[in-house]
């Protein structure tokens, strides 16, 4: 029943998306079980288009014919001298030192940690869809790398649905939901479009996103305040946070608290009430950040500048609500119909910052 894509290749698109309550912690950091649930719109424009191939389709791990033995030989040779192939035959660590994938960023050819967590992701597609071939992806991001925009997000939803297919794999949105989450938290809730809630659940099964009726047209505008490098992964300075600072207990409670009242307000429309919950949800999770020791501090100068010009247009009777996350830039909640006025009279207060105004985009799509 599985119908194996004759090519053994497929493309995927899937787009950012923006947290309006946050995901800041793990409570099981191999299957990224989060600490909370959470909720984002998916973005249009920040997108990220990705191919992968399965080369030598034919070889499989389990149950396959002649091929079968190459998968042996794969896995006598990742075991080495010290005897170990029976135990460890076919973990996905295992795979990943033989199987030379390939990855192509923007054109750049990835080599270390960026293809090696490619390559375990794409262990968990191979040992379900019982294949050991390697693959050569390529993707192209139209959101800078790394700047707090969201990257991973729409990574690992256009990888997760792209290799999939490839590996013949026919995935509900759950279970791909599900299979994006085991790449980057956020990228589970990217599979959907519009407003989406990841559920955080407590095992594999239970933990996945899934899309929230939103009777409002909203729309976030992004001030750009630095397109570089962020200058610690967002998991890094989660699994510090939740060491080491008093104050995330504090956060993590709230934020159960802030789903249900966010929840309440996207029923009612009341973009008001929503935009008060989701700009305290993001400064409460950056208090509980820089209250790690070592603090985590992904502010600049022009952060506060931003953060207090959104707040002027709120004096001025415009419903606008910042919302930050791993990095300097803020964004900004808005109905799309204010979105052109916010947007200029943003500019208006911050000359020189590039301010762009994002739609809601849709959820992940195998474009071939
Ligand atoms: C979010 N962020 O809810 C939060 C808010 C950043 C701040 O999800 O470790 O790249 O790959 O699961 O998903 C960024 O973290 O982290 C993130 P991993 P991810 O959007």
């Amino acid at each position: 029943a599985i119908g194996r894509n004759a090519s053994n290749s497929a493309t995927a698109c899937a787009h950012a998306n923006i947290a309006l309550i946050k995901y800041w912690g793990k409570a099981d950091e191999g299957l990224v079980i989060p600490t909370t649930s959470s909720l984002s719109l998916t973005l249009d424009g920040l997108s990220t288009q990705t191919t992968v191939e399965f080369l030598d389709g034919d070889e499989t791990l389990a149950g396959g014919d002649g091929a079968r033995a190459d998968g042996d030989e794969v896995r006598a040779d990742a075991a080495g001298s010290d005897g170990s192939a029976t135990k460890s035959d076919a973990t996905p660590d295992t795979i990943s030192d033989t199987v030379p994938d390939t990855l192509t960023i923007d054109g750049v050819l990835q080599h270390g940690t960026s293809l090696a967590r490619v390559s375990r992701f794409l262990d968990l597609i191979r040992e379900r869809a019982g294949i050991a071939a390697p693959a050569r992806v390529t993707s192209r991001n139209t959101v800078p790398f790394g700047a707090g925009l969201a990257s991973s997000a729409s990574a690992f939803a256009a990888l997760a649905a792209a290799a999939s297919r490839a590996a013949g794999l026919e995935l509900s949105g759950r279970e791909l939901s599900r299979l994006a989450r085991r790449g980057s938290g956020s990228a589970c809730r990217s599979i959907y479009g519009g407003l989406v809630k990841w559920n955080a659940g407590h095992d594999d099964a239970t933990s996945y996103a899934q899309p929230v009726e939103c009777p409002m047209d909203l729309a976030i505008i992004v001030i750009l305040i630095s397109a570089k490098e962020k200058p610690m992964s967002s998991r890094e300075a989660m699994r510090l946070t939740m060491r080491t600072s008093p104050l995330y207990p504090a956060w993590v409670r709230a934020s159960a608290d802030d789903m249900t009242r966010a929840l309440a307000a996207v029923a009612a429309s009341n973009l008001d009430a929503l935009g008060e919950v989701v700009e305290a949800n993001a400064l409460g999770m950056h208090a509980s950040m820089m209250a790690a020791r070592p603090a985590v501090i992904y502010w600049l100068p022009q952060t506060i500048t931003a953060l207090s010009a959104v707040r002027d247009l709120r004096k001025h009777g415009y419903s606008a609500w910042s919302t930050m996350d791993a990095g300097a830039n803020v964004k900004v909640l808005t109905a799309a119909a204010d979105a052109e006025q916010v947007a200029s009279e943003l500019r208006d207060r911050l000359p020189g910052q590039t301010i762009e105004i994002h739609h809601i985009g849709s959820g992940v799509r195998v474009v071939e």
